[in-house]
């Protein structure tokens, strides 16, 4: 085995960059291409991606530390060789890795790079997750002339535009140096999708057009209105968590077909519960919400529709065998999405307890990437706030998520009279490509009936 210094890249126009996200520790086995940290400009942040896989030794970052390009992210333990290889198709980037691999003195490799920026001898690109707010969008160029060069792009970008089918050769980089960002991917899909549907119209309204019909999204520019001339303004760029999750929430919308079943669950006697085990465990310190009942009941009612517990791989529907419930929690950056994970193999007060945990990191900033991934199907609670109803946007590459808003007292027919009985207003969106609206109203009721007498789950 050798050992090798992994070191922070060229990262373009940025001096100098701040650690924000430490992604692996010492111990772990990360493979070439993994990324090792995040890192954060002002306009953008980048995650720093390994050349080898291996073993990592030492973190030689903390978070918080300002570092740049040569700057030593960690200490690699690697395969006997594999120091002078960093990467099969790749030659070694940097400098002559140490002969004595068993020395004390590790070899340094700089390190991330996008293999195919290793080829074209392109500098290496760290990932970018989230571009600056300020960057245009650009029109889509639906077939540049094939250049024989290889397209600008990090390894991340590459890996989202893979995953949806984006050839980056036709995408418009308005990165730095023309790097493809992940917002020039978004943007690209969103023009071909309404190119496509465009071109189909076309088609529909040409005399020899066959059955062919569909309707053209004719959209306006974005309206650009200079604000101050009707009062006073203040400008402020939106937050990082807001402009990464702005954009995933934009995808999702715009790709997935969503639908919204919304029901109600008599909470009545749950509610009592709750209210009655708090009492007991007031000196435990953890505190039930209803939050925790409707996990345990989504966790449930998976179980029995599995469809929902499952994503999407192309033609190819996957079904997990695992229960991690995502909750959406607000922050004051913005919203983010913690994973309750193996939430089928834990009690209330172990659900309770571990919400609040994660709520909290995520208050502060604190959660890892881990923290936020693997998720079967979230839930977005606005009970605490209020609402009746409302369209939660599902979490890719979930199929379904579930709102939950104010329980109410509401006046119930019970066949004879009414009776004020608390309600739970359930809305569940559901990614009509995987279920049918049938189905949504099944889990949704089946919910329902859980919430209502939840002696159901032992059944
Ligand atoms: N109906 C009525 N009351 C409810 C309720 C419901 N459905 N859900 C919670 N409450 C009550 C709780 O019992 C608690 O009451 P007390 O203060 O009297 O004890 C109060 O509302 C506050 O609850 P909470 O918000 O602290 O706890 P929670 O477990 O319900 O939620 C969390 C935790 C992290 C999900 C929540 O704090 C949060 O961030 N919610 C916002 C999520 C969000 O922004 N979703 C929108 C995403 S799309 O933009």
């Amino acid at each position: 085995m050798a050992l090798i210094e992994i070191q922070v890249p060229d990262i373009g126009d940025f001096d100098a960059v701040t650690v924000i996200e430490l992604l692996v520790k010492p111990g772990d086995t990360v493979q070439a291409e993994q990324s090792l940290i995040t890192v954060e400009s002002d306009k953008a942040s980048m995650e720093i991606p390994s050349s080898h896989a291996g073993v990592v030794q030492a973190l030689r970052v903390q978070i918080g530390d300002q570092v740049k390009q040569g700057s030593v992210v960690l200490a690699l333990e690697v395969a006997d060789g594999a120091a002078a290889a960093p990467a099969a198709a790749a030659p070694a980037p940097a400098s002559a890795p140490d002969s004595g691999a068993a020395s004390a003195s590790p070899a340094t490799v700089s390190a991330p790079k996008a293999p195919e920026a290793a080829v074209n001898q392109a500098p290496a690109a760290p990932a970018l997750v989230a571009a600056s707010a300020a960057a245009p969008v650009p029109a889509h160029q639906p077939t540049a002339a094939p250049t024989g060069k290889l397209p600008h792009a990090s390894p991340s970008v590459r890996k989202f535009a893979r995953e949806l089918g984006v050839p980056l050769a036709e995408v418009a980089g308005t990165g730095p140096k023309g790097r493809i960002t992940q917002a020039d991917v978004q943007a690209f899909t969103q023009s071909v999708m309404s190119g496509r549907l465009q071109t189909q119209a076309q088609a529909a309204k040409a005399p020899a057009a066959s059955a062919g019909t569909g309707v053209g999204l004719d959209l306006l520019p974005w309206p650009k209105v200079d604000f101050a001339k009707f009062g006073a303004v203040e400008r402020k760029e939106l937050s990082r968590i807001k402009k990464i999750s702005g954009a995933n929430l934009h995808r999702n919308w715009v790709m997935i077909p969503h639908v919204t079943n919304n029901d109600e669950a008599d909470i009545t006697e749950l509610e009592a519960f709750r209210v009655s085990t708090n009492k007991e465990n007031e000196k435990s310190g953890v505190k039930v919400t209803m939050l925790a009942f409707v996990i345990k009941a989504v966790v449930a009612a998976l179980k029995k529709f599995p469809e929902f517990n499952a994503s999407l791989d192309g033609d190819t529907l996957v079904y997990k065998q695992y229960f991690h419930i995502g909750f959406a929690a607000d922050t004051p950056n913005g919203l983010v999405v913690p994973v309750l994970k193996n939430a089928d193999q834990k009690g209330i007060l172990q659900i309770s307890a571990e919400m609040s945990e994660l709520a909290k990191k995520a208050r502060d900033g604190k959660l890892g990437a881990a923290d936020m991934q693997g998720g079967s199907m979230s839930i977005s609670s606005l009970g605490g706030i209020g609402g009746t109803h409302f369209t939660p946007i599902i979490n890719a590459p979930e199929v379904a998520i579930l709102g939950l808003s104010k329980g109410q007292m509401k006046p119930v027919w019970d066949g004879k009279q009414f009776v004020p009985r608390l309600t739970l207003p359930l809305s569940l969106s559901y990614d009509h490509r995987v279920i049918d609206g049938a189905l949504a109203a099944r889990f949704n009721a089946y919910l329902g009936q859980v919430l209502a007498d939840y002696r159901r789950i032992l059944l």
